[in-house]
């Protein structure tokens, strides 16, 4: 696929660098693997006074860029047998994870949504799983922009279009998706108020609904009076609270409680999620059931707590 063109490449400093064990997290491959591609001189790196590796973004990108972890991986025998192949193909044959955070990355942050949906269409017709799509690929990237953006690397009119990006490109694949029967039972989600960041609930909804959830989704922003009295007008089994930033603490501490002792006495499970919950002060206040850390434990805590059988029981 061609990369769509961009008004500006953004410029990075040397200076601002990641570790061996970051890089592997990224990239979702070992960190002994990110050291033989720096020791072979693929991806260049930096060291610190007392030795380690160091890697700018920049590096980072450029190593991406030629050819990643695909071209790396076992040699010329591979890239002959898939010269003929598209640079998405070729990624998604290796399950290159890196070239394909690459790809997602320049089609979010240039606002071309056919070349996301096109991403996610074909890899999950290669047959990485939606969570997979979710965890290897939209996240990091997101991620990524976040840290570009702080870094005054991205513009924010990039930050926005690489969110429309995402939310239209995954609803776009999550409708074709095949989903389980329905089993009637009713999912309540939404991010506290003063949070505008609605990927992560969106994406929660999306696994709720192939599972075979109803689900109301109230959206970003929502007052926590306001889930409560959705808890009392719905009875649903399972509230999913998504925050990333907390607006205003105190308000949500007071609030809370009221929103905890209905939902007990409703019977609802409580799920939370988010960068905000990894504040000790935030997690503390949202007394929950399940603190899931990303898609891949939500999928298993909902399969394991709300088995197939129980379903008569409601
Ligand atoms: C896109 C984005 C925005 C968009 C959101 C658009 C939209 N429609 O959602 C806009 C432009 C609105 C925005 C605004 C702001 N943003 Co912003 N934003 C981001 C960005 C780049 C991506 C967020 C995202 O979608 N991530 C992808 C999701 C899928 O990942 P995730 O949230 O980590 O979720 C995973 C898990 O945590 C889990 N999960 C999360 N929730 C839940 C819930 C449940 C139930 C479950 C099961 C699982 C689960 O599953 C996900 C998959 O693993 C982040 C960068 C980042 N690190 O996330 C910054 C970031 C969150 N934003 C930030 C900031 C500072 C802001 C602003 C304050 C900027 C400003 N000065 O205006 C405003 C605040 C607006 C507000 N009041 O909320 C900071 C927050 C720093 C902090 N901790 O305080 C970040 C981290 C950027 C940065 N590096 O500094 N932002």
């Amino acid at each position: 696929m061609p990369r769509p063109k961009r008004a500006t490449e953004p410029t990075l400093s040397q200076s601002q660098t990641y570790s061996t064990a970051e890089v592997a997290k990224m990239w979702a491959v070992s960190e002994s693997s990110v050291k033989r591609w720096s020791d072979s001189g693929l991806l260049s790196c930096v060291r610190t006074p007392g030795g380690h590796r160091r890697f700018t973004l920049q590096a980072l990108l450029d190593f991406q860029r030629a050819g990643g972890l695909l071209q790396n991986a076992d040699g010329a025998g591979r890239s002959q047998a898939t010269a003929g192949l598209t640079q998405l193909a070729q990624a998604l044959a290796g399950r290159d994870w890196p070239a394909l955070q690459t790809l997602y990355y320049d089609a979010a942050v240039s606002g071309d949504e056919a070349a996301g949906v096109a991403l996610l269409e074909q890899a999950y017709q290669s047959g990485i799983s939606t969570i997979e799509l979710s965890e290897r690929i939209l996240t990091p990237v997101l991620h990524l922009i976040g840290e570009r953006w702080r870094r005054g690397e991205l513009n924010i009119w990039e930050e926005h279009l690489a969110s429309q990006v995402t939310l239209a490109a995954t609803e776009h694949l999550h409708r074709q998706l095949p989903r389980a029967p329905s089993h009637g039972r009713l999912a309540l989600c939404g991010c506290p108020e003063g949070d505008l960041h609605q990927i992560a609930l969106h994406l929660v909804v999306e696994v709720l609904e192939t599972e075979g959830w109803r689900v109301l989704s109230l959206g970003p922003n929502t007052p926590l009076f306001s889930f409560t009295d959705a808890v009392q007008r719905f009875s649903p089994q399972l509230v999913c609270i998504s925050a990333t930033i907390v607006h205003d603490l105190e308000r949500l501490r007071r609030d809370y409680g009221h929103f905890y002792r209905v939902a007990r006495q409703h019977a609802a499970r409580i799920v939370i999620g988010g960068a905000a919950f990894a504040d000790p002060q935030v997690h503390d206040i949202f007394t929950h059931d399940f603190h899931a850390l990303g898609l891949a434990d939500f999928l298993e805590y909902i399969r394991r707590e709300f088995p197939p059988s129980d379903v008569s029981a409601i």
